[in-house]
């Protein structure tokens, strides 16, 4: 680890180590003048290192989080550039099948809509996190990529920035989602999401949704009501139903109408019984082939939703209530196995045996059996 090693002697490794990359991009075919140019003025970024190393596992209370993801300010400036760009949202929406108010949606959630696209060097971002970072191997293989897009010409070498993680224009492409995903939409012969002009990254980001497998039309889900004694085991990403199903137990939209049959839900309840509860679609699958936080795919659809015009949730997130760290959830598993509740195996993540385990045990104290891994529930069991 870099952090033993003084700053000299980093900046000296650092170098041997681009020596050393060049034979392993040699052979992923990356010219020496690619790397050349590539590398020229590349330095050292104790700052990739150290926002890398302290990005500590905090985990926002969902209602937070939320508030930021879909602020006022950012559903009114989502609202602007959709009448700004909506004739170019508009040929994407038509070409892509996928609707521009998630785009849009995208767009705002990964870079405020282009304010924050990133404007640090990439090739000494990725190379700083290949050579030192706890995940090297992983960004050693992006730099590759970052190489072959130089090699490629899409962008020139000092025009190639990103986030302090190697995530790169107006939705934050990493390099290998670019190579395999993104798209010249103004037909200029380069993919240029690096640009002022969103055309290519927005219709990329259309084209990455559609390629895996984007439903027009589809919501991502529909804020549901609940009724009195629903049976929360049936919930959970992983258990499907039509709406006309879920509408038979008794679930409905919060106009208290049956949710129209867009296609095969789940039902989920991401703060448990005590907050807003939504029938999800293959759609929300897609935009987690974005980024599966669940926190994110809700962010995101909520926020495309609001951008569309409709209304903020009805329900209400608990207040202040985080989720629960890594080292808790195997807390929770190791707890609740020894009161008799086995999660089969304690492994910090919360899957359905936990998720049961968790319901057993509230039906035995009488609480709601929502399976709601909360630190409410953990407090109770030390
Ligand atoms: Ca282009």
């Amino acid at each position: 680890m870099a952090t033993a090693h003084g700053a000299g002697a980093q900046a000296g490794g650092f170098g041997n180590w681009i020596a050393g990359f060049r034979g392993r991009a040699r052979s992923a075919g990356i010219s020496d003048r690619t790397f050349d140019a590539a590398f020229a003025g590349a330095q050292y970024l104790p700052d990739s290192i150290a926002r890398d190393s302290n990005q500590a596992e905090f985990v926002k209370p969902l209602g937070d989080y939320m508030s930021t993801a879909a602020s006022d300010t950012r559903v009114a400036t989502g609202r602007g550039m959709t009448q700004q760009y909506a004739n170019l949202l508009g040929r994407i929406e038509a070409t892509y099948g996928v609707d521009a108010h998630v785009v849009t949606a995208i767009w705002g959630m990964e870079s405020n809509y282009g304010q924050r696209r990133g404007d640090t060097p990439l090739i000494s971002t990725l190379a700083t996190l290949a050579y030192d970072g706890r995940r090297g191997r992983f960004f050693e293989e992006q730099l590759v990529a970052a190489l072959g897009i130089l090699q490629r010409g899409d962008v020139a070498p000092r025009n190639m920035t990103g986030s302090w993680a190697g995530a790169m224009g107006h939705t934050q492409f990493i390099p290998t989602s670019y190579q395999a995903y993104a798209v010249d939409f103004t037909g200029d012969g380069r993919r240029d999401i690096w640009a002022d002009d969103p055309s290519d990254a927005l219709a990329s980001t259309a084209a990455y949704l559609r390629r895996f497998g984007w439903q027009q039309g589809q919501p991502w889900g529909v804020e549901v009501r609940l009724p009195r004694g629903f049976d929360f085991g049936q919930s959970g990403r992983a258990a499907r139903r039509s709406p006309a199903d879920w509408g038979q137990q008794g679930v409905r939209g919060v106009d208290g109408q049956m949710v129209p049959d867009y296609g095969e839900a789940a039902l989920i309840t991401p703060t448990g019984a005590g907050g807003p509860a939504f029938l999800v679609f293959r759609n929300y699958d897609v935009i987690g082939r974005y980024n599966n936080a669940q926190a994110y795919i809700i962010g995101v659809g909520h926020l495309g939703d609001r951008i569309r015009g409709l209304a903020p949730l009805q329900a209400a997130w608990p207040a202040g209530e985080r989720g629960l760290l890594r080292a808790e959830r195997v807390e929770l598993q190791q707890r609740l196995t020894s009161a008799g509740f086995s999660t089969q195996g304690v492994d910090g993540r919360i899957g359905p045996n936990s998720v049961a385990a968790i319901q057993s045990y509230q039906r035995s104290q009488g609480l709601t059996p929502d399976g709601y891994a909360s630190l409410r529930l953990l407090e109770r069991l030390r």
